[in-house]
């Protein structure tokens, strides 16, 4: 088995958090995303969608999209289950997962992607007033998410989840995308701090 990453991109660590909290040792192949060889034929051959991770198992099959591929480790190594126990804490954490993905990592990557220089070769083309549409979005989600985390440790409950990487990586997106948690959030940055502070989060 083998994970094709991304050093610092930010679905790439979602995996790699994830695997640092269960204490799954995987063999890491990087792609260098600068350099483009995410769209070389060896790994469009790999991934069609030229995206990473994606995880390749020993008898071939791939498996793209980083929450597909933290379910597959969830599936086989249950403890600690950071998708859930139950109907009722596995919905809750779907839906703060979703919700930190489309509501927040989606808008800050849509920010970066659309007016970072680096990333002109890959997002083509740029179109800087989509980034511009997109502050305001993230801003009220962080409204929101900070009124949450007022009623608890985590974002979706009492027990770090897999909704706590998302937002963890979004948050830290937030640097490279030339935005910042409002001062006004201070739930949010005590939660941040918090789950900074794991040993995962240097994975
Ligand atoms: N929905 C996919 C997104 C994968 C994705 O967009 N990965 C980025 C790095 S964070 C990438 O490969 N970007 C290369 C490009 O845009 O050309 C997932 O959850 O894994």
């Amino acid at each position: 088995m083998k994970l094709y990453d991304g050093g610092r991109a930010p679905n790439p660590r979602r995996v790699r958090v994830f695997l640092a909290e269960k204490g799954i040792p995987v063999p890491l192949e990087p792609v260098d995303l600068g350099a483009l060889a995410h769209q070389s034929p060896a790994y469009a051959a790999i991934n069609p969608l030229q995206r990473v991770p994606a995880l390749v198992l020993d008898d071939g099959t791939v498996i793209t999209e980083s929450i597909a591929i933290c379910r597959y480790f969830e599936a086989l190594n249950p403890e600690p289950p950071l998708f859930g126990r139950g109907a009722l804490e596995t919905a809750l954490i779907e839906m703060w997962n979703r919700r930190l993905e489309l509501h927040l990592l989606f808008p800050i990557s849509h920010v970066f992607r659309n007016t970072h220089p680096a990333m002109a070769k890959m997002e083509i083309p740029q179109v800087p007033a989509w980034a511009e549409a997109n502050k305001p979005r993230i801003e009220t989600f962080l409204g929101i998410f900070d009124r949450e985390l007022a009623k608890r440790p985590f974002a979706a409950g009492d027990r770090y989840s897999v909704a706590d990487i998302t937002g963890m990586i979004a948050i830290d997106f937030l640097k490279p995308a030339k935005l910042a948690v409002p001062e006004a959030c201070a739930n949010v940055r005590r939660w941040h701090a918090d789950v900074s502070a794991r040993p995962s989060a240097g994975a």
